[in-house]
C-alpha cells in the first residue's frame, strides 16, 4: 500500500498497520487499551486475588535457551574499594549506627520474565518505494537512525563493541503506558499436556470454540503452554533436550493464525514460553523472516509479546472457577532506549 506524506514511508507492508495510529505511533495495538478496557478489567476483579506472573528472574538458569542471554550478576555498589553490603555507616562517621546495603545488577533484559518491544524485531522492506530495501521497524522507524547500535553490517566489515539505544520504539513508551486492562487466558496446556505441538489458526479456534472463550478487540492475551512449569521443575539446569520438544507453541507459519491476530484486535500476545511461536519455524522455502510471527506482532501490526511468563498458578485458578478473563497489569522498566524489558506482571481476578 502507499501512503504519501510519512516523513519515514511512501508504502507499507501487507497487511499492516502503519499509520492507523496516527504518523509516528510507537505504540501499536497498545492504544486500545483505553479507559474503558481497564474498567472491563476491573470487572474481572471478583475475588480479590493476585497472582504474580513473572519467574523468577535467575530461571530459567544457565545460557542455553539462548546463549547470547546470560544470567543476572548481582553484585555491590562500591565507593573507593569499599562493596556496601553489611557497610556499617560509622567506617564514615563514628555517630552513625546504621548499616547499608546497596546493590547494582547486570542482566540481558530478555533472559527471563520478559516484554519485547517493537525495536526487537524488524525487517529488509522497501518503505521508502525506492526499489531497494532498507532495515526498518514498526512504523517505518530506521535502522541506524531512530535505532542504533555500534555497528552498521552494510559498511563495517568486523563488528564492535559499543553503547545500543533504540531513540524510538524503545521499551519506556510501553511503561508509559502502564500496560494495565483486560486479559483472557488460553489453557494450551490443558488440551495438549507437555509434547510439542505446532498450533495453527484452526487448533486454536477450536480451542476457544471447546473453552467458551471470546477474544473481543483490545483484549490481551495469556497463553498456558506449560513451558515454564517445566523449566521450574529443571532448577536452573535447563534440559534443551526435553523443552525443544516440548509444550504447545504457536505455529508462525500458518497465515491463519496470523489472521486471527489481525481479526482479532488482540492487543499483546503473552505465553509462558521461550518465544510465543515455535522456534525454529516451519522450513519454507525463499525469502522469509526466521520469526515470522515476531514479524506479524512487532514489525507489522504493533503488537507486543510477552515471553516466559508465569502463568501455572493463575491458570489452575482459573480452570477450578470456570473462568479464563483477568484483570492484568504489567509494566516493564522505564528505561529509555532499551529494545526489551523484564517485567513482574499483575493478574487480578
Ligand atoms: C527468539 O530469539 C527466538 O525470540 P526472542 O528474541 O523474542 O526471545
Amino acid at each position: 500500500m502507499t501512503t504519501p506524506g510519512n516523513p519515514r514511508w511512501r508504502q507499507r507492508p501487507e497487511g499492516s498497520t502503519w499509520g492507523d495510529f496516527g504518523p509516528d505511533d510507537q505504540l501499536g495495538r497498545l492504544n486500545l487499551l483505553t479507559p474503558h478496557k481497564v474498567k472491563q478489567g476491573l470487572a474481572e476483579v471478583h475475588d480479590g486475588l493476585s497472582f504474580c506472573l513473572s519467574l523468577p528472574l535467575d530461571f530459567p538458569g544457565e545460557a542455553k535457551l539462548n546463549p547470547r542471554r546470560k544470567p543476572p550478576q548481582l553484585k555491590p555498589t562500591s565507593l573507593h574499594g569499599k562493596p556496601f553490603l553489611n557497610f556499617p555507616l560509622r567506617e564514615l562517621d563514628a555517630r552513625n549506627t546504621d548499616v547499608i546495603c546497596d546493590d547494582q545488577v547486570l542482566m540481558c533484559l530478555q533472559y527471563s520474565t520478559q516484554w519485547d518491544s517493537f525495536a526487537h524485531v524488524g525487517s529488509w522492506f522497501d518503505a521508502d518505494g525506492d526499489g531497494e530495501p532498507e532495515m526498518v521497524y514498526y512504523n517505518g522507524y530506521r535502522a541506524h537512525q531512530h535505532v542504533k547500535g555500534p555497528s552498521d553490517y552494510q559498511f563495517v566489515g568486523d563488528p564492535c563493541d559499543g553503547p545500543s539505544c533504540a531513540e524510538a520504539l524503545g521499551i519506556e513508551n510501553f511503561a508509559v503506558k502502564a500496560i494495565q486492562g483486560r486479559a483472557v487466558l488460553i489453557d494450551l496446556h490443558k488440551h495438549f499436556g507437555d509434547a510439542r505441538k505446532l498450533i495453527d489458526g484452526a487448533t486454536l479456534r477450536r480451542v476457544l470454540e471447546a473453552d467458551q472463550i471470546t477474544v473481543e478487540r483490545g483484549d490481551m492475551v495469556l497463553l498456558h503452554t506449560g513451558f515454564s512449569t517445566l523449566i521450574v521443575g529443571m532448577q536452573r539446569q535447563p534440559d534443551m533436550d526435553v523443552l525443544n520438544a516440548a509444550c504447545p507453541a504457536l505455529d508462525g507459519r500458518d497465515p491463519a493464525l496470523l489472521n486471527w491476530i489481525t481479526e482479532s484486535g488482540v492487543v499483546a500476545l503473552c505465553a509462558d514460553n521461550y518465544a510465543v511461536e515455535h522456534y525454529p519455524a516451519r522450513e519454507q522455502d525463499g525469502q522469509r523472516p526466521a520469526l515470522p510471527l515476531h514479524q506479524h506482532c512487532l514489525f507489522k501490526l504493533g503488537v507486543p509479546l510477552g515471553e516466559l511468563w508465569w502463568l501455572h498458578e493463575l491458570a489452575l485458578h482459573l480452570r477450578q472457577t470456570k473462568r479464563s478473563r483477568c484483570l492484568l497489569t504489567a509494566p516493564p522498566l522505564r528505561l529509555p532506549g532499551a529494545v526489551g524489558s523484564p517485567t513482574t506482571p499483575v493478574a487480578t481476578v
